[in-house]
């Protein structure tokens, strides 16, 4: 026991049929950005991804690229591992949803919600999409080519006709409303919840639980011509992490979860159906579905070298693992739709990261190895300038801290480099250059105190950037003990007398590639 408050944070486990797109890679980022954060904070994180490998869906494309099932998703899951090593992103665990212990948890969570009477046999034809994995009622459906009927996604629909397994969905109507209003904090952020509600509102019908017309999925308990629709089997996936159904499995006490961060596009599943599984099931809710926007390319030229990419390992590896990610959470307000492009990332780079944040650690950190002897000096007194800027750095955790609350992830990146921008002010209003002839011991608190609102930002900045505020934090001489943002609620947390390492650029600018050159 560590007597640390647990923190339980997933992602959407995406879909076993086809490679890691930006989308998935955006999900990622965030979501060990946000992993991130609550260590640095004092947390005992679990953070968990998976693979979603079963349904029509998986069997479909496997057999029309001449592989099992298995096969198919065996080589997305090393697709998707691959990336998280990529983005520097890598997850406490995977649960593939064809490992034998998830075929546990699920088989264990159908059984309670059968015993809790929730679960009937009969027969409703309906409108089933393939691409959603999804039935949908006529009202949902617009009118598509040639006379066909497409789902809200824009996916084609089959009319599907036969025998299987209900949930009583139409039951948790009231209590899934009450749920929303006594915890408004549940569906995040508000629009989606909103969304969600209304749609509740208007009426729930029992969902269609079992498939019988093919097989690849988890046999249904105790009638295994069928399969579990693989919505019930996707979700589970949430408490297989912590070990369920073994209440004494060392992850337990991480149930339930605080946040299943997933995309717009899912809200319905997770916010409607997931809750009422558990409800029926006996289990414990999970706190919040923290839903993201989607990532869209403008279209507009990326560099020549990396061409039209929506790859995020080309992009990772043209701009660099740390500004991509920097670049995806600056830039996207979290929560809602957001672009992405070469000019724009480019900027970001070149602005935010070379420039302010890179210039400024550049040139007090040479200044102090030629002017210093390579080592922290001393701060002598300190005035009202220095007091304030690190004022400013000391304010940047509770604020942080604030905007987490709310997942606001790009306004903590905000307000960081505005205390940023203040202290390039500060460092060239103080001119140490000129203090260095007229007044050596005040060069050496400027450079000091700059110093220090270094260390407070790459600390705030890890969670976003692990790499590059590492390599900071290392120039600073920072102990790896004392990179916690508890270490950075406290100024002149250096210590006097440290020998700094030979200073080295942490941002380079980015440089158009010629035309015709290699990456
Ligand atoms: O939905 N921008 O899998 P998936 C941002 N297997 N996010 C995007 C996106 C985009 N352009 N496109 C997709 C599934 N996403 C299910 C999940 S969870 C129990 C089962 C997000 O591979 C999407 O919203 O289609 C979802 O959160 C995640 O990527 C996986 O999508």
């Amino acid at each position: 026991m560590s007597g640390r408050p647990t923190f339980y944070i997933t992602t959407a486990i995406p879909y076993a049929n086809g490679a890691p797109h930006i989308g998935h890679a955006y999900e990622r980022i965030a979501t060990d950005a946000i992993a991130r954060f609550k260590r640095l904070d004092g947390f005992e994180v679990l953070f968990v991804t998976g693979m979603d490998e079963h349904g029509q869906k998986m069997q479909q494309t496997a057999a029309r690229e001449g592989l099992t099932p298995q096969q198919l998703a065996d080589r997305t899951a090393a697709q998707f591992a691959a990336m998280g090593e990529a983005l520097n992103a890598k997850a406490d665990d995977i649960v593939r949803t064809t490992q034998p212990r998830h075929h546990a948890a699920t088989q264990e969570i159908w059984k309670r919600m059968e015993a809790a009477g929730d679960i009937y046999m009969s027969k409703y034809p309906g409108w089933y999409s393939v691409r959603d994995e999804a039935f949908f009622d006529e009202s949902e459906l617009t009118e598509g080519p040639n006379g066909t009927r497409l789902a809200p996604s824009g996916a084609p629909v089959e009319w599907v006709e036969e025998e299987s397994y209900y949930f009583r969905l139409s039951a948790y109507q009231d209590r899934l409303l009450r749920h929303y209003r006594d915890h408004p904090e549940f569906i995040t952020p508000e629009k989606y919840r909103n969304e969600i509600v209304s749609f509740v509102e208007r009426g729930l019908t029992d969902l269609s639980i079992s498939r019988s017309t093919f097989d690849w999925g988890v046999p249904v308990p105790g009638d295994p011509r069928h399969v579990m629709y693989v919505w019930v089997d996707a979700l589970t996936n949430y408490i297989t992490g912590t070990g369920f159904p073994d209440a004494n499995a060392p992850r337990a006490k991480f149930w339930p979860a605080n946040a299943h961060v997933i995309g717009k596009d899912i809200t319905r599943f997770h916010a409607i159906y997931w809750p009422a599984f558990l409800l029926s099931a006996g289990v414990a809710l999970p706190k919040q579905i923290v839903v993201h926007g989607f990532l869209f390319n403008r279209g507009e030229k990326m560099s020549k070298s990396v061409g039209n990419v929506i790859d995020p390992f080309a992009l990772s590896a043209h701009y660099g693992v740390d500004p991509f990610r920097y670049f995806l959470l600056r830039e996207v307000p979290f929560g809602q739709d957001g672009n992405y492009s070469h000019e724009a990332i480019v900027n970001r780079i070149n602005a935010d990261l070379a420039n302010d944040l890179g210039n400024l650690a550049q040139r007090s950190l040479s200044m102090l190895a030629k002017n210093c002897g390579g080592a922290l000096p001393s701060p002598a007194a300190l005035n009202k300038a220095d007091e304030a800027i690190l004022a400013q750095a000391v304010a940047l955790a509770p604020k942080a801290r604030a905007f987490m609350q709310d997942y606001a992830l790009h306004l903590i990146l905000a307000e960081i480099w505005r205390v940023v921008a203040d202290a390039n002010r500060y460092f060239a209003a103080e001119e140490p250059w000129i203090k260095r002839k007229t007044d050596p011991a005040r060069m050496e608190a400027i450079l000091y105190v700059t110093a220090e609102v270094l260390r407070i930002v790459a600390i705030l900045a890890q969670p976003f950037m692990p790499a590059a505020m590492t390599k900071l934090l290392d120039l600073l001489a920072v102990p790896g003990s004392a990179r916690g943002f508890s270490d950075a609620e406290r100024a002149l947390g250096l210590a006097p007398g440290a020998a700094l390492p030979a200073p080295a650029p942490i941002f380079p600018r980015y440089v158009e590639p010629e035309v015709g050159a290699p990456a």
